[in-house]
C-alpha cells in the first residue's frame, strides 16, 4: 500500500513567503493531481515557536543562511518562518487538503530543528510518522513538496532508513538550491530511492 507525503507546502515556502522556494507555487497543480491517485495522503507542517534556534534573529549578530555550530551539530540559520499559528505556517490555499488524513508537525521544540517528517535533525525524537504508516499497512511512500533539497530530501532518506520504498516525484518538488538538490538526489538514488519525472 502506497502513501503520498506532502512536505511543507506552506505559505512561507511559496513566492512572497519568508523563505520562498523559487517557483514553489509551480508544483501545486501537479500535487493536486497526485492526491487523487493515492489511497492515503498525509502532510508535514513546519511549525516553529518564535524563539526557535533555527532563526538567525535568535542568535546575536548572525544573519540568515549563515551556518553555526549548535549543540555539536552544524545548523543553517534561516529567516523567521512557519511560526506557529501565523499565516506563513498555513498550507497554500490552492492545495487540495480534503484528502489529507493526518498532519505531522515538526520543529516545535525551540532547541531542535527538524527537516525530516520522521525525526529531528539529531535523530533524537521521532514524530511517530513511521509507526503511523506501518499501522496503516504502508510499505511505499511517494514524496512531493518543498523544499526539494531540504525537507523533502531528509524525509525521503528517513523513509528508506525506516524500511519503506520511497519515490520522489520530480514534477511535484522544487528546491531552494538547484545544485544541492542534484547532489542530494544522487545520494537518495544511491540509497535505493527512486526519482520519478
Ligand atoms: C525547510 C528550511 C527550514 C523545508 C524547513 O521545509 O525545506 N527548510 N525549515
Ligand atoms: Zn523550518
Amino acid at each position: 500500500m502506497q502513501a503520498l507525503i506532502l512536505v511543507d507546502i506552506q505559505q512561507d515556502f511559496l513566492p512572497g513567503g519568508a523563505l520562498a522556494v523559487p517557483n514553489g507555487d509551480s508544483i501545486i497543480p501537479a500535487v493536486n493531481e497526485l492526491i487523487a491517485d493515492y489511497p492515503l495522503v498525509i502532510a508535514t507542517q513546519d511549525w516553529h515557536p518564535v524563539n526557535h534556534m533555527s532563526f538567525a534573529v535568535n542568535h546575536h549578530g548572525r544573519k540568515p543562511f549563515e551556518v553555526i555550530e549548535w549543540k555539536g551539530m552544524q545548523q543553517t540559520l534561516w529567516p523567521v518562518h512557519c511560526v506557529q499559528n501565523s499565516p506563513g505556517a498555513e498550507f497554500s490555499p490552492l492545495l487540495q487538503t480534503d484528502k489529507v488524513e493526518a498532519i505531522f508537525r515538526k520543529g516545535t521544540d525551540p532547541d531542535i530543528d527538524s527537516y525530516s517528517g520522521f525525526f529531528d535533525n539529531g535523530h533524537l525524537k521521532s514524530t511517530g510518522l513511521a509507526g503511523y504508516l506501518r499501522e496503516k499497512g504502508v510499505d511505499e511512500v511517494a514524496l512531493a513538496g518543498l523544499a526539494g533539497d531540504i525537507c523533502v530530501f531528509y524525509t525521503a532518506m528517513d523513509a528508506l532508513e525506516q524500511g519503506f520504498r520511497a519515490t520522489i516525484i520530480r514534477k511535484a518538488v522544487q528546491p531552494l538550491n538547484e545544485k544541492d538538490f542534484e547532489t542530494r538526489m544522487q545520494q537518495f538514488l544511491a540509497r535505493g530511492g527512486r526519482v520519478l519525472a
